[in-house]
């Protein structure tokens, strides 16, 4: 097969980068190991910015996220009995979107075949070759057969453990990483949640996150050790631990029920330097992880796309070759700016079982002053409502 763009990976990033060549007459196809059904069953992010809203709304995909995303207009951080609410409309005149990646990827794997998006799932062995040269191929199996993708530009939309990075060699890029030392354990549940706006709360016990998919629908995550398995949360124990490190106010408010999703997911910041190696381009988890504090892991992809949507388009339409050179330089200043809110909101909820009463008073000072300064807010909520792209 020839196209010009070989896109791996069909998760948040690879459909909707497909989707932005497609609307621009750029030829690409995208290439998924997992079936649409696996796709579909992981359950992640929540909360959407604006550019993964405008790009949705770009390419005329926000229909349901119109109808069923929630529009939430402040969070709050709860430290013992104190709640600081971040009034992001008032603070910055905007506000992000709580609708679930898996809603997302839905809406794009749904208009694939109408918008002649190819996407090839349950695709084996995927391998990159030549991505040095200006014409570089893939390599996968489907089945018994082996098959071949020539194409201008490879963009590893694969994830962390994906083939795309490791592509790169090792002397050209830099690996920047920080391993914390707890996991989130999140549970979804369909019982209405206990608060109508977020919830992170740093309690003495360890940190909590109250979200929600919809007014039906609760998500909830406490930070567990990393040696915890699943299987020694029954959901008693978990709703237990979430109504004590929530707080009073919120537990009063908790609707109990029967978890459908439980699992544990470690916390990393990971940054990959540069972001583009000849022919070769990364976005989102491929090239880089936040810890999900900040609610960035997605919003981080959509703009990574955003970019290599244009660079690439500018060089297909007419033929510009600075936009892709600007690429990784254009897409890691935002990505580094998500990466230090997401880390310093780590920092300031989390108990890290190394920290000491000094770590703990600097986390009571800086809420403290969050609390009582209308700039720290404004920066918290600039931040979280995300950047300017
Ligand atoms: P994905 O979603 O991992 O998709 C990568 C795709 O590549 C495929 N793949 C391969 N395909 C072909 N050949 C191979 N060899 C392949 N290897 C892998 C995979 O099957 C997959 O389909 O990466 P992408 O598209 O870059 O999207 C990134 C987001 O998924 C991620 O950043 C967010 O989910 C992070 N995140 C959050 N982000 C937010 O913006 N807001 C949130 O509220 C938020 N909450 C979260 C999160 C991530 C979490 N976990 C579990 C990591 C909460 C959690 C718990
Ligand atoms: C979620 O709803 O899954 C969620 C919300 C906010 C975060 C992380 C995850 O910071």
């Amino acid at each position: 097969m020839k196209t010009q763009v070989c896109i791996i990976g069909a998760g948040p990033a690879g459909l909707l980068l497909g989707h932005l060549l497609r609307a621009e007459g750029v030829d690409c196809v995208v290439l998924e190991r997992r079936s649409p059904e696996y796709v579909l069953s992981r359950i992640r992010a929540g909360v959407l910015e604006n550019i993964t809203v405008s790009l949705m709304e770009r390419l005329g995909l926000d229909a349901r996220l119109k109808a069923e995303g929630l529009p939430h207009a402040g969070f709050n951080l709860a430290d013992g009995e104190r709640l600081i609410r971040i009034d992001m409309e008032e603070l910055t005149g905007q506000h992000v979107v709580v609708y679930g990646q898996t809603e997302v990827t839905k809406d794009l794997m749904d208009a694939s075949a109408e918008r002649g998006l190819e996407v090839i799932y349950e695709a084996d062995e995927v391998a990159l070759h030549d991505v040095e040269s200006e014409a570089p191929y893939v390599t996968y199996r489907k089945g018994e057969e082996l098959q071949r993708v020539d194409c201008r530009f490879v963009v590893g939309c694969d994830g962390f453990y994906g083939p795309s990075r490791k592509a790169i060699p090792e002397k050209v890029g830099q690996n920047y990483e920080l391993v914390y030392p707890f996991g989130w354990l999140g549970m979804l549940s369909d019982v209405p949640p206990c608060n109508h706006e977020l919830i992170y709360a740093n309690h003495a016990r360890g940190f909590a996150l109250a979200s929600m998919r919809s007014p039906t629908r609760s998500r909830y995550y406490i930070d567990v050790p990393l040696s915890d398995r699943v299987e020694k949360w029954s959901d008693d124990r978990l709703w237990d631990e979430l109504a004590i490190r929530l707080g009073p106010e919120a537990a009063a408010n908790m609707t109990r029920g029967p978890s459908l999703e439980k699992s544990i997911a470690p916390l990393r910041s990971f940054v990959f330097a540069p972001m583009r190696h000849g022919s070769l381009m990364l976005c989102g988890d491929a090239a880089h992880i936040v810890p999900p504090t900040g609610a960035k892991g997605l919003n981080l992809a959509a703009s990574d796309v955003h970019y290599a949507a244009e660079a690439l388009t500018g060089f297909f339409k007419s033929s510009d070759n600075d936009a892709i050179a600007a690429y990784s330089d254009k897409a890691l200043s935002r990505v580094w700016k998500s990466e230090r809110f997401s880390w310093s909101l780590t920092k300031l909820m989390h108990r890290f079982p190394e920290d000491g009463p000094f770590e703990r008073a600097m986390q009571v000072a800086e809420l403290d002053y969050i609390a009582s300064s209308r700039a720290a807010q404004t920066s918290i909520a600039e931040n979280y409502v995300g950047l300017p792209v």
